[in-house]
């Protein structure tokens, strides 16, 4: 399999996985059911689960990924849903389709994110209850990384500078925080289930691949924001300086923010080297991320 064969397989995959996972839109109480659904299925790039196979390639074991991968794009599809009401973002589409909150209504669109992430948890508690250490550990991972201190903190600190002078220090916590700690999630889980799960180096490295490669992605977000049409990106575009946010380009420029991005990719890769194991897929992963157009 090629690059794009194997990255259209394990989306393949994890689509399926969600079917499976994600309780049925017949069930009680089916509308909750049906907007978790469609915001799940309005088509999400599902970067952050193939992470976790990739992460999980590197010293393969006979954990099945999956249902780690499908743990992390619930939290990250809640932050979504949560992040587009309009408290928050308000923005009316997101993955190409009306945002949650437009397509139901806003208690529908917050009680779908609240029920996402009680979801990640039960499947992860379920699906490793064979091996409860393995269990704990990526509990602790994808709790430590969704909380106060990481994904909501980001958020939080994003909200407050809207309208505010652009400043690197915030902006690096905002960015370490908001979209590179589910990124860094998504790798030391993947490493977690594989053979060398137990060796804190080689984690602490992951760790430090996933946190340039979060900044990475956001450079390349935050680009894309300003160079895309809605269509192509399935959200609004140029939605960061209508909203007043500071971004790499409000404090630096585009040219920075391109070779910013650069910068984060090549120390992600350079980061991996010191993993060891089979990197290829991942390292071509990261290369993808930095080229991609949506
Ligand atoms: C509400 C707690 C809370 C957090 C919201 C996700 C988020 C934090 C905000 C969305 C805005 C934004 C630019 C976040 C940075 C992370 C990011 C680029 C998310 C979009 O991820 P993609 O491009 O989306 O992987 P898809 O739809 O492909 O899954």
């Amino acid at each position: 399999m090629n690059f794009n064969e194997k990255l259209k397989h394990l989306q393949d995959l994890i689509n399926q996985g969600l079917d499976n996972l994600l309780p049925k839109n017949t069930e009680k109480p089916a509308h909750l059911h049906d907007a978790m659904r469609y915001s799940m299925n309005a088509g999400g790039k599902r970067i952050r689960p193939i992470l976790v196979f990739a992460a999980h390639e590197i010293f393969p074991s006979d954990l099945d990924p999956l249902p780690a991968a499908i743990a992390v794009e619930c939290i990250h599809t809640y932050s979504l849903i949560h992040d587009d009401l309009p408290a928050m973002d308000n923005s009316a589409l997101r993955r190409g389709m009306p945002s949650c909150h437009i397509e139901y209504d806003e208690a529908t669109a917050i009680l779908a994110g609240d029920a996402f992430q009680p979801l990640a948890f039960e499947l992860l508690s379920n699906s490793y209850s064979n091996i409860p250490e393995v269990s704990i550990d990526l509990i602790k991972i994808l709790s430590s990384n969704a909380g106060s201190r990481k994904l909501v903190g980001g958020q939080m600190q994003d909200l407050l500078s809207e309208g505010q002078e652009p400043n690197e220090n915030e902006l690096s916590y905002i960015h370490s925080n908001k979209t590179a700690a589910m990124i860094r999630a998504s790798l030391e889980m993947g490493l977690k289930l594989g053979k060398e799960g137990f060796n804190e180096k080689k984690l602490e490295k992951i760790s430090q691949v996933g946190h340039s490669l979060g900044l990475a992605f956001q450079a390349i977000d935050d680009l894309l924001d300003i160079t895309q049409t809605s269509s192509r990106l399935g959200k609004d575009a140029d939605h960061d300086s209508h909203n007043g946010k500071i971004t790499w380009i409000s404090l630096k420029g585009e040219a920075e923010a391109r070779k910013l991005a650069i910068k984060h990719s090549e120390d992600a890769l350079n980061f991996l080297k010191f993993v060891g194991g089979d990197s290829v897929f991942l390292s071509e992963l990261i290369h993808f991320m930095l080229i991609r157009d949506f």
